[in-house]
């Protein structure tokens, strides 16, 4: 069939009738006046509660809000983008980025790329693995999903009851001749046990590949978290504590590896007429890269708010029956990505029935991890996947809700939060 030629009036933005004046005609923002209706009758259909409710504004309190710097900062850059139309491929603003967050982070080199799924594909690929790699059911299952796409097997390890991080004793009893890598998470920016992970990685010459999508700029034992083991993955995703919309990151030791990841992720290429590996698409835009450039100027005032907010949480909750604070297990410095607490047998409301009862008014917590994923069905009939063998793990999905913490959270929100917890 011969294709049809577009007409003139296709493209949205493209309207040669429209007066330079009558912007309200743009088809893209009658598009944009139905979200913002559609959006204002989700709100008022929300159940809202009969008794008091927390937030004084009908405004929905997520478990993250993206942070994102003022605008004014960012439109140069996207006008230097407009001039000299470099879109991607490795232009001046991911070049640039990468310098910077090179000193930021303290990491000897990193791979920018269009989100941490595709870097963790690419990750696995490069360090040429096979068989069996050990790895938490307690993540978001982009960690297990990245080995399955490689075709690699999960081996499922239980996590450890105080980081809920992989458990070093647990991983060692799952070590088979088949196994080739770790790969541990650094659950909610909480380090591993990374000496421990390294030396069992030594003594039976396994490859560790770090999931810390959660974990940017966490540092330990005077470093940075990202430069422990053979590769540390970072996610800049929206719900991110440094983001570029979408993004991730590979840190790696060297400028040969960094060459290596940057071919895998521009396809394989190796120069213009020849192709090396199997690679595929992970390149950031331009776009993204100049984002992240504005982001890191604000970055140190984010951290403080988030700090402030996990304090105020931590002396609020203290002492409230039934409900633990996931310990702050960073020596050095925490990112706050994340304020997990687990409801234990004690608390007068089940986890479940705390969430509903929070989202009723208008705050919306959420379940981070829960269900495992051992338990999605892609994972679930793998003997490693039984649930008796993973009882730290389980427990702890069925226990922990993730409050809202983000650096626009208001101060008087979070006591709202902390009141109705510890009067529920
Ligand atoms: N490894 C680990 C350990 C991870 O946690 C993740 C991602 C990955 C790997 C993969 O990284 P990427 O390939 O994504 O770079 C969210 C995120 O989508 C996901 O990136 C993240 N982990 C996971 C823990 O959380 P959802 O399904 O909870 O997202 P969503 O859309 O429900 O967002 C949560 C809340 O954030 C919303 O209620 C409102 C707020 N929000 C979200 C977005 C996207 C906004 O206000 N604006 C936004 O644009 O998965």
């Amino acid at each position: 069939m011969q294709a049809r030629p577009l007409e003139a009036s296709a493209d949205p933005f493209d309207e040669p009738s429209r007066s330079a004046g009558d912007a309200s005609s743009l088809p893209v923002l009658a598009t944009l006046r139905r979200l913002e209706q559609e959006y204002a009758e989700v709100l008022e259909t929300r159940d809202l509660p009969a008794g008091p409710a927390v937030a004084e504004t009908d405004e929905p309190i997520f478990v993250t809000r993206p942070f994102l710097p003022p605008l004014e900062e960012f439109t140069p850059l996207l006008a230097r983008i407009w001039q000299t139309r470099v879109l991607t491929n490795g232009g001046p603003y991911h070049r640039e980025l990468e310098r910077r967050l090179r000193d930021h982070l303290g990491v000897p080199q990193i791979a920018l790329f269009n989100n941490a799924t595709t870097a963790l594909i690419v990750a696995l690929r490069a360090l040429h693995l096979s068989g069996e790699v050990i790895t938490t059911p307690y993540s978001f299952v982009a960690t297990s999903h990245a080995l399955l796409w490689s075709g690699l097997t999960p081996v499922f390890a239980d996590v450890d009851p105080h980081t809920l991080n992989l458990d070093p004793a647990a991983i060692e009893a799952a070590i088979t001749p088949r196994t080739s890598a770790i790969l541990p998470v650094h659950c909610y920016g909480h380090p591993c046990d990374v000496e421990a992970i390294e030396a069992i990685a030594r003594r039976h010459g396994l490859k560790v590949i770090y999931d810390a999508a959660h974990a940017f700029g966490v540092r330990h034992h005077g470093r940075s978290l990202l430069t422990y083991g053979d590769l540390s993955v970072l996610s800049f995703h929206a719900t991110k504590v440094f983001n570029t919309f979408e993004g991730g990151a590979i840190v790696c030791a060297d400028g040969a590896r960094k060459d290596q990841i940057d071919k895998l992720k521009n396809f394989g290429h190796d120069g213009e007429t020849c192709v090396g590996d199997v690679g595929l698409n992970g390149k950031m835009s331009e776009l993204n890269a100049a984002l992240g450039l504005v982001q890191l100027d604000h970055i140190d005032a984010a951290l403080a708010r988030r700090r402030a907010i996990d304090a105020a949480y931590r002396e609020g909750l203290r002492g409230v029956p039934g409900l633990r604070c996931l310990d702050d297990c960073s020596e050095d410095a925490a990112n706050y990505a994340y304020f997990p607490v687990l409801i234990e047998a004690d608390y007068p409301l089940s986890r479940d029935a705390l969430n509903e009862a929070l989202k009723r008014e208008g705050i919306h917590p959420r379940r981070y991890f829960y269900p495992l994923i051992s338990e999605f069905p892609m994972y679930r009939s793998l003997p490693s996947a039984r649930r008796e063998l993973l009882p730290v793990a389980a427990a702890a999905a069925d226990r922990v809700l993730c409050l809202p913490i983000y650096p626009d959270l208001d101060h008087a929100v979070v006591s709202r939060i902390i009141r109705r917890i510890a009067n529920p």
